[in-house]
């Protein structure tokens, strides 16, 4: 008889040894191969939003790490499923476990960005996956079993006893049985231990290897950029208030928020990246990495913007882009007039939808290669990206860009406004308060408040605070550098008396769009509100 905790047991260190082993193997082939994360990466599609967002919500940028996991954890509890099945149907559970094996192999093959040699890791996995399941089984049949098994027909005629079904009752010789099975458990859980172990030895190193090939993507970033053709002016100290605890002007990379839907950044070649301009054009233009190194490059500070950011949030950056106007790239495709729009692609399957003159008009929308002085990090969309000043991200800024469709909003849609987000995303004006910081405890005395604001394509004219419910004051501005990047402000207010307090601030565009009062969710097309804060005075 095989114990259902037994082949549950062989069915979870299954599992383990596919993952693992597959995971491992996966290096070498690069992260789009792990079957793990292509699940994973299949799943975030077909995840309704209405799921997505309080996943995000709880996990903040770690909902990738949890996306991770449960998918290992489910594929585990439906590997131990199959292996609880198989104590007493081995037959099915063995073809449950080649059919479940299959379902990697077509996520990975159906991924945008994969070969067919992508699912070697995964076949290897669960070549040796369904290995160890049947050696499991095999050893947790105890010997005592496998030797008076045979016996048994003797006793009852095959035919009356269904395949399988368990031998009656304890065995009356229970005396003679107990010292041979006793070494058989033990025999059976050593061999899982250290074969478990294994499989969980090889995620282990799977994933330290993972780190470090994606550190090696960095390397591939040993590719030298050019010298600006067209320096970007240096950010005037009068740019950023003297503040402790304000953000610097210019976001590190490091610190700069990341949003997208890869589980981990593609690794791509630049020598193997290539631009593709087509679609409503009269000339397809094809772009490799050394025709756009060799353009002249511009250097211009721009600050992006998630639609996803909550009021007071953190998804915006501002960095110092290096790259070549998309403007004087589409002038050589030609588009067709009635053109409206502009899809791009990316080499994971994400696409963004961007007004033809967002990118035609003269704001500095950029094929960007270079992020303050430096490569693009992997995470950010090496080697290109574009970076549109104006829209949010969702419709413009597409990382490991390697297509650029020109069409119509009335033919082609996006990934995100196929999940109900809008079709446009110019950006709205807005402020947050960062000193100090939300229920942070301050000293008695004058009362240091600071910001940052911004307006991108119109630039901000006023910055407005309120202590309490006190009146609106227009905060002091830092130097503007262009109206596409954020602003920096500050104000002070005397003699705050000790206890709770909150300050609230709205900023005004150049245009005069006040920043509404008005809280709304963030999608369609982003989070509105002012964002107001409290804090204690001791
Ligand atoms: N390939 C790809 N590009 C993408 C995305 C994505 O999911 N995939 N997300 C977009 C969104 S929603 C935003 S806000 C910006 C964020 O850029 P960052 O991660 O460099 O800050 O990238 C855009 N480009
Ligand atoms: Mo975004």
């Amino acid at each position: 008889m095989r114990s259902p905790f037994r082949t549950a047991l062989a069915g979870i260190v299954a599992t383990l040894v596919l993952f693992g082993f597959a995971d491992l193997v996966a290096r070498a082939f690069g992260p789009q191969s792990a079957p793990l994360l292509a699940l994973g990466q299949a799943i975030i599609p077909l995840a309704p939003t209405g799921l997505v967002k309080p996943v995000i919500d709880l996990f903040g940028t770690n909902d990738k790490l949890f996306l991770i996991l449960s998918t290992g954890v489910a594929a585990l509890g439906l590997g131990g499923l199959i292996g609880w099945l198989a104590s007493h149907r081995l037959h099915l559970a063995t073809v449950l476990m080649s059919t479940a094996g299959l379902v990697p192999i077509i996520v990975i093959l159906i991924r945008p960005e994969t070969s067919v040699v992508d699912i070697i890791p995964t076949l290897i996995g669960l070549a040796l996956g369904m290995a160890v399941f049947r050696v499991l089984i095999s050893s947790g049949t105890s010997r005592t079993d496998t030797r008076t098994a045979p016996a048994a027909p003797r006793k009852f005629p095959a035919a009356a006893r269904p395949a399988g079904a368990p031998t009656p009752g304890p065995s009356p010789s229970g005396s003679a049985s107990k010292p041979d099975a006793e070494p058989s458990r033990r025999r059976f859980f050593v061999i899982t231990g250290v074969i478990g172990a294994a499989g969980a030895a090889a995620v282990a190193v799977g994933q330290t290897v993972a780190a470090l090939t994606l550190d090696a993507g960095a390397a591939v970033a040993k590719l030298v950029l050019p010298k600006p053709a067209m320096t970007a002016p240096p950010i005037p100290t009068s740019a950023h208030p003297d503040v402790k605890g304000l953000t610097p002007f210019i976001t590190d990379p490091k610190d700069f928020y990341r949003i997208d839907t890869a589980l981990a950044p593609p690794v791509i070649d630049p020598q193997e990246w290539s631009l593709r301009i087509h679609g409503m054009v009269e000339e397809e233009v094809t772009l490799t990495m050394d025709d756009l190194l060799n353009l002249p490059l511009d250097e211009h500070h721009i600050t992006l913007t998630c639609v996803s950011n909550p009021v007071g949030g953190d998804l915006v950056g501002n960095a110092t882009w290096l790259g070549y106007p998309v403007r004087d790239l589409l002038r050589r495709a030609k588009p067709l007039k009635d053109a409206d729009m502009v899809l791009s692609h990316s080499f994971d399957g994400f696409s963004a939808s961007t007004p033809i003159e967002a990118l035609t008009d003269d704001r500095d929308s950029l094929l960007a290669v270079g992020m303050n002085g430096s490569p693009l990090p992997p995470e950010h969309g090496f080697p290109a990206r574009l970076v549109v000043p104006g829209l949010y991200g969702f419709v413009s800024a597409t990382k490991w860009v390697t297509e650029l469709e020109v069409t119509r909003f009335d033919e082609k849609t996006s990934y995100w406004t196929d999940r109900g987000w809008d079709a446009e995303g110019p950006i709205l004006v807005a402020s947050r308060v960062e000193v100090p910081k939300p229920l942070g405890n301050v000293a008695a005395g004058d009362l240091a408040v600071a910001g940052t604001a911004w307006a991108q394509r119109s630039g901000i004219r006023r910055v407005d605070v309120k202590l309490d419910d006190g009146e609106w004051t227009s905060a002091d501005l830092g130097d503007e550098v262009n109206i596409d990047t954020w602003r920096q402000w500050t104000t002070e207010f005397a003699d705050v008396e000790a206890g709770s307090h909150t300050v609230t601030v709205r900023a005004i565009d150049k245009d005069g769009n006040v920043q509404t009062p008005k809280r709304r969710k963030s999608i369609p097309n982003t989070a509105t509100g002012h964002h107001h804060i409290q804090f204690r005075v001791e």
